[in-house]
């Protein structure tokens, strides 16, 4: 290992940086090292030192400007551009209220190419919203350098979206440094190599044992009936005339578990649509789903749900919710109910050019983390099986995702919507696929609706042995 690597490990660990033990993480779980690199600002000689080894890092890479994520690579990111005489721009943590509203400071032109510094890397999570920022800003984005890698697989998760990422020093070079000095002893050191040895998030358990561990009765419910059935097929039928809605409904439903409506479409809805409905829903064991994506404040969404024409919560057991107007809208939403509803919020959508960010998703999360009672869980889609994956690992296993954008046979409508393979739906671990025109718009949708099921059922046996 170079001596200048050395001599970083000694220093950070000499000045508490690194440290060793036992500490408490905000997950709850206990770590067996700590690193924080925030004081190191307070000592110029490891800055110099780690300034020649970031720009040794970057010798080879492409880049016009540079950046470091706030607040402890951004200083380091300076120095480093003014030493290759590159220029350097930042992204502000929150974008001002008042003022210029800008999110990137400094300059620079659309098309340039942006290296991005940062000091850790543990899940690559806070890595993709950085990214993005310069990338909304009209910036391209490809490599990452980070000071200490200690993520269990930040390289690959990185690269799901088609970065590289390069790191300086790992936790194993610590361990050997600190080992071969006395300063770390042999069990300790063992602890640390199993401790990043396992993956941040816990893989997806089995769906049974989910089932097992989920609370909230109406998510429960779901999961009961998606074993029951034996189906995780969610048919879309946005269809016009409620004649082909339900002759399609009554060929298709020994092979769903729910149908997702928009009753909206319908041109002849009358009082005999909810009735008809809940007797097929019967007859077939399946659940009923509005699409509604119920988006305004709260005293609106409600009216929206329990009045109007369609009186939604009357025969509604699941709606859709965006979540731009904020948590009350789910207070406003299921606070008053007669009957037990849930929501499945909007984390990210299918459609080509959508506005959602990492940002906006990790939000959703956060909020649908908070009212399990009342959300099932998520509608979210992914470029790709990583990409899936790597959403799907930041959803809680009581809560579920489905996942529409899914046809067999094409890729795309000329509409904006993008579609994954059944397989690739399920293997990234989305829980239910939600298909519409895939069966809808065959000749014969019982067929279709049998070869969906029979898709998504073996993958997903699969992915729960
Ligand atoms: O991101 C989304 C979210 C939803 S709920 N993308 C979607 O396509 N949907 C819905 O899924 C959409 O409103 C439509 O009802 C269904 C997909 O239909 P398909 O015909 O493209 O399979």
């Amino acid at each position: 290992m170079e001596t200048g690597k050395r001599t970083l490990i000694l220093d950070l660990h000499r000045i508490g940086a690194l440290k060793f033990g036992e500490f408490k993480l905000k997950s709850g779980a206990t770590s067996p090292f700590y690193i924080d690199l925030r004081s190191i600002i307070s000592y110029p000689e490891i800055i110099k030192n780690i300034v020649e080894l970031l720009k040794d890092a970057v010798k080879d890479m492409q880049f016009d400007i540079l950046t470091g994520i706030p607040y402890t690579a951004l200083p380091l990111a300076a120095q480093v551009s003014v030493e290759l005489d590159t220029p350097l721009v930042y992204q502000r943590k929150e974008v001002k209220a008042y003022g210029t509203g800008k999110l990137i400071e400094g300059h620079f032109k659309e098309g340039q190419t942006c290296l991005i510094i940062d000091d850790l890397i543990t899940t690559g999570e806070s890595k993709f919203e950085a990214a993005e920022g310069m990338e909304q800003a009209g910036l391209k984005v490809k490599d990452f350098v980070c000071l200490i890698d200690r993520s269990y697989n930040g390289e690959r998760i990185l690269a799901t979206k088609g970065y590289k990422l390069s790191s300086i020093i790992t936790v194993e070079d610590m361990i050997e440094v600190l080992g071969a000095e006395n300063k770390l002893d042999a069990a300790l050191a063992q602890k640390v190599r199993e401790f990043i040895g396992q993956p941040v998030e816990k893989p997806l358990l089995n769906f049974e044992q989910r089932l097992e561990a989920t609370k909230a009765p109406m998510t429960r419910n779901l999961m009961e009936a998606i074993l029951r059935k034996k189906s995780n097929l969610v048919l879309s039928l946005d269809v016009e005339d409620t004649k082909t809605f339900f002759e399609i409904l009554e060929a298709t439903g020994p092979e769903i578990f729910m149908v997702k409506t928009h009753v909206d479409i319908l041109k002849d809805y009358n009082g005999s649509f909810v009735p008809r409905l809940r007797a097929l829903a019967e007859k077939h064991d399946f659940i009923i789903f509005e699409d509604r994506k119920f988006a305004d404040i709260g005293s609106t969404v409600r009216k929206q749900f329990k009045s109007g024409v369609y009186k939604i919560a009357d025969w509604a057991d699941y709606v859709t919710v965006h979540m731009i107007a904020g948590e009350a809208i789910l207070d406003g939403l299921f606070g008053d109910l007669e009957a037990p509803r849930s929501g499945f919020l909007l984390a990210r959508m299918s459609a080509k050019g959508n506005l959602i960010s990492e940002t906006y998703t990790r939000q959703v999360l956060e909020v649908g983390k908070r009212r399990k009672e009342c959300v099932s869980g998520y509608i979210g889609h992914g470029a790709n099986v990583d990409d899936i994956k790597r959403f799907r690992n930041k959803i809680p296993q009581d809560q579920l995702l489905l996942m529409p954008g899914v046809n067999l046979d094409t890729k795309g409508d000329g509409l904006g919507q993008q579609y994954l393979t059944v397989e690739n739906a399920i293997e990234g671990g989305a829980d239910a696929i939600i298909v519409g025109r895939g069966v809808i718009a065959s000749d014969n949708p019982g067929a279709e609706a049998k070869r969906y099921r029979e898709a998504a059922w073996n993958a997903f046996q699969k992915m729960n042995k």
